[in-house]
């Protein structure tokens, strides 16, 4: 999967040099490539936001960069990449959502500072690709470059080969709908804590019954929104 990011704090990106996603990259299933929004602007400055028409607070970045950056990846691309743009005003990104994106050859990260980008900019990524507008959860960052870091982890480590074992992807947190049991290793006994008594009997029937017990108790305790039978949902 080819993974452009544009942003006009590259550094950030830095990290993903390491941890399992470095060695995807290491091992050509990861191809990421980070752009600083300033090499494409055209004045003394590197102006890359203005004050917002209409008023109001903030500013907003110009369309004109943006423009430039993608023209210029989409240039060397293979095939018409699909853009996400981190946005608290996105739809929500979910695990579903990373499944279905880590299929996609080409997805650009456009990432935003200040009160947003131009809205012109989404129209116009529109004729170079599909468009998503994406927000991680109902709070507040001062940035796209956090959020896509996180869709990025997301994304990448559901590519086959990122994560060594496989199997340790099917029975986690939001692949079914229901949080994932508790988990323990040894020693048996810790400071006065023990390990549950059935997950040292060898019985795997009664294990699997437990931890299913255990997923169902805690989404009911921590995430009912994520029952069918919640009202609040
Ligand atoms: Cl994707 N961006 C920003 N700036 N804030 C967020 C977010 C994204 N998701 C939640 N809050």
């Amino acid at each position: 999967m080819r993974v452009d990011v544009v942003t006009i704090f590259p550094a950030f990106f830095d990290v993903l040099e390491v941890s399992l996603l470095g060695k995807a990259r290491g091992a050509g299933l990861l191809d990421v490539r980070v752009h600083d929004l300033r090499e494409y602007t055209t004045d003394r400055h590197r102006t890359v936001d203005d004050t917002p028409y209409g008023g109001g607070a903030g500013m907003v970045m110009k369309p004109e960069p943006w423009g430039a950056a993608l023209d210029a990846i989409v240039a060397d691309a293979a095939s018409r990449p699909t853009f996400i743009f981190p946005s608290p005003a996105g739809e929500l990104f979910t695990q579903a959502t990373a499944r279905e994106l880590s299929v996609a050859p080409h997805l650009v990260f456009g990432c935003g500072r200040y009160e947003g980008i131009d809205e012109r900019v989404f129209a116009y990524a529109a004729t170079l690709g599909d468009v998503r507008l994406m927000s991680l959860g109902d709070y507040v960052l001062n940035g796209g470059e956090v959020a896509s870091m996180a869709m990025i982890e997301a994304i990448g480590r559901l590519i086959p080969g990122v994560v060594g074992n496989p199997e340790s992807l099917v029975e986690e947190s939001h692949e079914d709908g229901l949080l994932e049991y508790p988990s323990y290793t040894k020693p048996a006994a810790w400071r006065g804590y023990d390990v549950p008594d059935v997950l040292l009997s060898g019985h795997h029937g009664r294990v699997a019954d437990w931890r299913r017990d255990q997923r169902v108790a805690r989404t009911r305790e921590r995430r009912p929104d994520l029952l069918p039978s919640d009202p609040s949902a």
